[in-house]
């Protein structure tokens, strides 16, 4: 039991609800990277999180199957993590039912993702209503000690800790309290078009850079990035909040420091800086797209590994789900 809340495990996910964009690659998928050497890890796509707005059935498939190429493209080993589909692992939603007995919904009520989604006009389902729940059923199912995420789903993992907590006072010692990892820089790249927002794939598809968007679009959706007052290339998230957020990117992207970027682009503007980037961006995305789009050609590949994915996964979740149900009394 002891060697087990020892074990560094890795558990996060990614919706299929759009096309992965480079906010979600520096806010979460590089540490799952990074992790993946160090860390038994599991990494979801978490189809079911998708309904919770409308998809377009046949639009999802597709997501679905791109966000695996681009989980792999972007350098997940099925080798070292396990990827798989959400939806392929009954116990997320078994579970999620277990948990949702000891939700309280003045919690649930507090979720700023949910209130946000609400104020722009999203229709008040009870799905996007309880969706922290399955999230929490996700993390717990895999006892992971870390779960690297983007600072927007901070609330959502506190919730889980609050569950993981609840269970264990109530049935006894069963979840280690998972810890939620940010990057040191990028935990919420912002929209292109709006510095007030976070980058997000449902916003329009000017406002990010999928991993899969072509040099020329690359180009135009920096070219067109809304910029603040002034033209000195400087880092302070406050006053200049969307140059910031460009320099964050191109901190992320070509690993040089922060202050040697400003030091780099001193005598320039806005323009040079935004054609920098845009080149740094083309350069790293290029060998990534090429695996993605070889990996689409090789469509049975991918569901190989979703497989495979599954089934470790499984291995793990419904252990930990039998745990779960006879604790709480269940025959
Ligand atoms: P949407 O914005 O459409 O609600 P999403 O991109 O937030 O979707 P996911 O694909 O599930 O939803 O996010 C995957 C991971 O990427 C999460 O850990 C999330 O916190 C992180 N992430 C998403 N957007 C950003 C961002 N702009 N900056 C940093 N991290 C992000
Ligand atoms: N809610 C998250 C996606 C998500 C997730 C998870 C992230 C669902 N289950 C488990 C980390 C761990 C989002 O909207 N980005």
């Amino acid at each position: 039991m002891k060697s087990e809340t020892q074990k560094k495990i890795l558990l996060s996910g990614a919706k299929p609800s759009g096309e992965l964009h480079i906010g979600n690659y520096i806010g979460a998928v590089k540490q799952w990277v990074a992790l993946q050497e160090t860390h038994e890890t599991f990494v979801p796509i978490v189809d079911l999180h998708a309904l919770t707005e409308p998809q377009d059935p046949a639009k999802l498939r597709e997501q679905i199957i791109a966000t695996a190429a681009d989980y792999v493209a972007l350098g997940l080993d099925p080798a070292k993590a396990a990827i798989f589909l959400q939806s392929a692992v009954p116990e997320h939603t078994q579970l999620m039912w277990i948990l949702n007995t000891l939700t309280s919904v003045g919690d649930l009520e507090r979720m700023v993702v949910y209130k946000e989604k609400i104020t722009e006009g999203k229709q008040a389902l009870a799905g996007l209503f309880t969706y922290p729940v399955l999230m929490a059923a996700d993390i717990l199912l895999y006892k992971p000690t870390v779960v690297p995420v983007g600072e927007d789903q901070r609330q959502h993992v506190e919730l889980t800790r609050t569950l993981a907590h609840k269970f264990n006072k109530r049935f006894g010692q069963t979840f280690p309290i998972p810890k939620e990892l940010h990057p040191e820089a990028g935990k919420k790249i912002l929209s292109l078009q709006d510095p007030t927002k976070k980058m997000s794939k449902s916003h329009s598809s000017l406002s990010y850079i999928a991993i899969a968007d072509s040099s020329e679009k690359i180009r135009q959706k920096i070219k067109s990035a809304v910029t603040d007052s002034g033209n000195a290339i400087k880092h302070d998230p406050i006053t200049k909040p969307a140059i910031s957020n460009l320099i964050t990117i191109y901190h992320a992207f070509s690993g040089k420091e922060i202050k040697q970027i400003e030091k780099d682009f001193t005598n320039t503007n806005y323009k040079n800086f935004k054609e920098a980037l845009a080149e740094v961006v083309i350069e790293k995305l290029k060998p990534i797209q090429e695996k993605r789009k070889d990996l689409l050609e090789h469509k049975q590949k991918l569901i190989d590994i979703l497989e495979e994915g599954a089934e470790k996964a499984n291995a793990k979740a419904s252990e930990t789900l039998r745990e779960v149900y006879s604790k709480v009394g269940l025959m």
